[in-house]
Order: C-alpha cells, then structure tokens, then sequence
C-alpha cells in the first residue's frame, strides 16, 4: 500500500492521524458494537433541526413529507434481501409502493402457485419449486444513451446463483437464470453500449460477479481451496440465455460497466483464494479486474474456450498467467489495497472507483488508462490508477452527483464522506493542498450501499441520496431482539449534506437504484393476447373433461366468476385456467381454493392457472381473494369434488 502514511499528513491531518490502517488482529477482535460511532469527526449536522433547514433550502428532491395525494419525483428500485423479491420505492417519501415477488413464493399474487410463475421460477420433476429461499442483493436497470430506458431491471439471488429479469411495463419478473459453474452470484451489472458496434447504445449484456470459488466441475469435493476456481458470467440482456464466462484468479464482488461497452470490471476481495477469513485478508492489496468484452467475444467466437460438466456454456481463461500479454489479455488485474468492497462507474463515464474496505481508501482508476494498457501503451495495469486516497474507515460504496463529487459510505466510522475526485486526483499527484474531502456526515449506524438520484447515469442530477443503514439500535422503537434497518435520506444538493429522514425496513435490502419517474411508463390492464390460455369470452368457460385430465375455464368480472359451480371427481388432474375479463386498471380479482392450498390474482385482462389433484371430497367455496367490489364477499363459486 504505497504511501498512505505519507498522505496522512496531508488532508485532514486531526482526523486521519487516529485513523490506521485496519489490521488483521483489530478487525477480528472488534465486535460491531465496539467499534461503532467511534471517532465522530463530522461536520453534518443531523436531527429535526437538519431537516428543516433542508426543506427551507428547497431540499433535494424538495420536502421528505408530500402533502396526501402528492406523488414522488423518483422511482426506487430496491433488493428486497431475504424475502427474494424486489421493492418498488417513491422517493423524496421513502414510501414502499409495492414488491415484485421473483426467487420466493409471495401469497399476494400466487407467485409459486400460478403455472405460469412456476415455469419462471423453475421446478423440480414432480412439479414442486426447485428452490423457495433467496438471498438478492443487486438491482440495476437497462440502460439506452447513457440512461434508464425502462425496459427491464436484473436481481440477484445469491444462494442460487440465479439471476431475475423484471419487465418494467407491468412490474413482473419474466425470466430467471442459474449462472452454470458458480456459487455465490453476487455483483450485477448491464451493459451501457456494445464495444464494437456504436449503433448499440442500449444494454444487450448483463454481467454477473460470483464470489464464491468452487472446484471445476464442482462434482468431486476438494479441501484444497489453491485449485477452485470463480468466474465472471455474461447472460443476454433479451434471451436470458448464459453468453460466456471467463475463469479468473481472485473472486468476483461488486460490478460496474463503462459507458462506451468495451470495459466491465468486478472488485477481488480474495485475490490470495483464502478458505478462512484471516487467510483472506493476508495480502496487503487485492484487485480491481477488467474484462477487455470485445476480445472476450472474439475469442468465443474463435473457439478459443472450454466447457465444464454438463454446462454448454463457453469459459475462456481469464487467468493472470494465460494473459501475461497486454495486447491480447482478455482481463487486466489492476491492484487495489486491501479487500475492496464496491465498484462504481463515475457520470462522467471517465473512473472506475474502488472502496478499500479494510483500507481507508478510495482508488480512482481511469479508464481510458485501462485502454491504454491493453494497447500496449502503460507498462503495467496499476499505471490506471490515477488517485488512491483516504477516505475514512471501512469504505464500502460510492455515489455520484454530477457535479463531480463522489460520496462514499464508511461503515466503521457511520459516515459518509463527500469528496471531490478531481482534487483527489491532484491530490495523489503531488497537490497536497488540494482539498479533496468536502463534507462528512453522521449517519445511523454503519451504512452499507448508498446511492444518488440517477447516480449511475449519465444524468446522475445531485439531488438526493439514499443510505442502507445495516443497523438501527436506538432509532426506532424497539420490536424484541432484532431491530430493522434504517434507510436515511439525505439531500446533496448544497455543499454539506443533511439529513432528512429515517425509515425503518425489514432486514436486510442491499443495492438500489434511483431515477426519475417519466422514465417509466407502466401500463395498467394487460392485453387478452398476451397469453396464450386466455378465455376471452365468458361462453367459452366450463368444465372439459379428458378422463382423468380436467380443465376448468373460468372468467372473472366483478362481482361473479362465469362458473356458479363446477363438478370435479375424486382423483382428477385438474388445470383451472381464470381470466379476468374486467378491464379498468386496478380491478384485480383473487381465486383462493380452501384446504388446496391455492390463492392468486389475476389484473384486468389477465390469464393465470394451478394445476392441482381433487384429492379431496366435498364443497369447497373459491373466493375472491382481492377486494374489488360491493358485492365482493359474494363472489363465489363452488367447487364440488364427488368422492
Ligand atoms: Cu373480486
């Protein structure tokens, strides 16, 4: 870690002098708790009186509270953590305005019950949900010019290593993937741009970060973590198929994408491949790592590539060794201190930055550098490195807000940190009196992700930030052992940051993303023909029977289902397929079958269906589920299953 003592004498020589780089030994003796709040240097100001001033300062995205019946200058897509499914927030209000339900069944909607969301699911032979637990951490959009385009969002779920699509016109998930060869599926990011064909200014990749390396095919075990193996996936922003991978040395973390196509980069956290934790924090720097994308496709296409088990999916070898070469490297190992967490593409589509973690620091690489190296013009990749400077303790994520400043979340000092990449730049370049820390801010307690109005654009606007609080402790009221989590807002419009507003969320979002409203546009009924079950006339509804194989064809319009009853025998294969015929936007009917086990919705102009065995005899009373009318206790059916 070159200099780093040197530049404690520099910048904010009170404050840095009592920082030191975190060691191995601290960092395993130190509980949360003990090292929280420590070394409160900040010059933000928090509390009511903080948010008063910034509503009267015209606030960033105006005032936090919105009079009844204001909407939200932003939408906010968030990963829901454990429940699996991605949370649709309005911001300056923080109000949660719906979840899409993707990797975990949702009793809501019928997601893992419908036929249809148990195809996108995926299931096992006998019909059951391969997998009902998931983990997302990352969400980010689909991208055209250099902005949002509405089209798709992506989320991850880490356990499974697999990969959600949310269509952004109904707010649904499409399409999932399991990432082949990987564990561990973390960081996630879409293309901006094709490298080669500047006619593509729109996101056709997403690239996918795994963390976890595993013996290659993982079919035999091995305790020899030296010989397992993590690799970095691109999938097809449109099929959703899996493109390529590349085998890497270190492991994957958090991903980012340039603007112009021709770089992605993933942060190595476990460049020494450790097994246990003190053997992953060993060395002194770890690595940013870049995918040259148009040389990775070119050697795919030149059969330059291997398979593993039974995947088909082409892996080409990204190593340190086989790529040696820069004028033919497929990747660039670009070496940054110590464990880095989080790698983030600046507005002005000129850095990569990289927070140190277990280093205060944040590394500035510049990617026109990065292009350089792989033209053979830099001796050496870490020549990209155009500012490495300190930023506080245990620096995580970076926002940006147009106006050329970053702001980083320290998760052991609970701040964030405002600072200015260029005078960082000067800075590292010998400037020592450039002043590149502009404000820091006190947040409750130790943040983990952040981000900014349209901070991953090229419109990034400065207005407001947001930030993952992983702890709460004394914020809100108590509710037994464990507490939410505490998502603040802070504005960033003016030069010091302040405070707007906490809100407490279930444990445990991670990454999101904010943009403006106008550039979605949901529709709001569906289209009959969007699927292909659809009973577009209440005539056509009734039993049909094939032996033992039964369809129901039922439609909904408030307040009656087409079908007053409908006979079923002991023992039936029973599809029952229900449209909703009513077409005004939110007049959603539910169908719950009790002791079946079945409930979902269907929207205005809708199609879904269960299948299910009639195992059982007797009456059995189908309600509708979701409130849609006067008469909605009395929309029934029954169904009449003889022994
Ligand atoms: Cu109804």
């Amino acid at each position: 870690m070159k200099d780093v003592d040197k530049k404690n004498e520099g910048e904010e020589l009170g404050v840095m002098a009592r920082r030191r780089f975190m060691n191995s030994a601290a960092l395993a003796g130190l509980s949360i708790g003990a090292i929280a709040c420590t070394d409160k240097a900040a010059t933000g100001a928090a509390g009511p009186a903080a948010s008063s001033a910034a509503v009267a300062h015209g606030g960033g995205g105006g005032a936090v509270h919105l009079k009844p019946g204001e909407l939200d200058t932003y939408y906010g897509l968030w990963s829901g953590g454990h429940t699996g499914d991605m949370r649709v927030l309005g911001l300056p209000s923080g109000r949660e305005i719906t979840r899409i339900p993707c990797f975990v069944p949702d009793a809501l909607v019928g997601w893992g019950i419908t036929n249809e969301s148990k195809k996108v699911m995926g299931t096992k032979a006998d019909g059951s949900l391969k997998y009902t637990v998931a983990d997302t951490h990352h969400t980010h959009a689909s991208y055209k010019d250099g902005n949002y385009d509405g089209r798709y969002a992506w989320i991850n779920d880490k356990i499974n290593s697999r990969i959600a699509r949310i269509r952004l016109d109904y707010f649904v998930c499409d399409k999932i993937t399991e990432l082949p060869n990987v564990q561990g599926f973390h960081g996630i990011f879409p293309d901006k741009a094709d490298p080669v064909d500047p006619k593509i200014n729109y996101t056709t990749r997403v690239f996918c970060g795994a963390e976890f390396s595993i013996p290659l095919p993982n079919t035999v075990g091995t305790e020899d973590g030296t010989k397992y193996h993590s690799l970095f996936t691109c999938v097809d922003a449109e099929s959703m198929e899996v493109r390529w991978q590349v085998l890497i040395d270190g492991n994957c973390d958090l991903t980012a994408t340039s603007y112009d196509g021709k770089l992605a980069a993933t942060n190595q956290y476990n460049t020494e491949m450790g097994v246990h934790y003190e053997d992953m924090m060993s060395a002194e720097r770890d690595a940013c790592l870049f995918f040259n994308i148009a040389r990775i496709e070119e050697a795919v296409k030149a059969g330059k590539f291997k398979t593993y088990g039974d995947s088909k999916v082409p892996v080409v070898d990204g190593t340190r060794e086989s790529n040696k070469d820069a004028k033919t490297a497929l990747t660039a190992y670009v070496s940054v201190p110590k464990n880095p967490h989080g790698v983030n593409a600046s507005p002005d589509a000129k850095y990569f930055i990289c927070a140190g973690k277990l280093s205060p620091t944040g590394t500035v690489i510049e990617l026109a550098k990065v292009l350089e190296y792989f033209e053979g013009k830099l001796e050496s990749p870490d020549k990209a490195i155009v500012a490495e400077v300190e930023l506080g303790l245990g620096p995580l994520h970076t926002a940006f807000d147009g106006r050329g400043n970053a702001y980083t979340t320290l998760f052991l000092d609970s701040q964030v940190v405002k600072w200015n990449v260029e005078a960082a730049i000067k800075f590292h370049a010998g400037d020592k009196s450039a002043k590149y820390v502009v404000d820091r801010l006190d947040v409750q307690y130790q943040p983990g992700h952040l981000n900014a109005s349209q901070s991953e654009t090229r419109a990034a606007d400065g207005k407001i930030l947001a930030v993952g609080c992983k702890f709460s402790k004394d914020r809100f009221l108590p509710v037994g052992p464990l507490h939410p989590e505490n998502e603040q807002l802070i504005d960033i419009s003016g030069e010091k940051m302040v405070l707007l507003a906490d809100h407490p969320v279930r444990g445990e979002p991670h990454d999101f993303i904010i943009f403006k409203r106008d550039l979605l546009k949901p529709k709001q009924v569906y289209a009959l023909d969007d699927f292909p079950l659809a009973i577009k006339d209440p005539k056509e509804t009734g039993v049909f029977r094939n032996g033992k194989k039964v369809t129901v064809k039922i439609t909904s319009q408030a307040p009656a289902f087409s079908l007053r009853e409908f006979k079923l025998k002991k023992g039936d294969e029973v599809t029952l397929i229900l449209t909703n015929l009513d077409k005004i936007e939110d007049l959603t009917h539910g169908f719950a079958i009790p002791k079946y086990n079945v409930n979902f919705i269907v929207n205005p102009l809708e199609t879904a269906s269960v299948s299910f065995i009639a195992d059982k005899p007797g009456v059995f009373w189908c309600y509708c589920t979701h409130f849609c009318h006067a008469l909605h206790l009395e929309m029934r059916t029954r169904m009449i299953v003889e022994a």
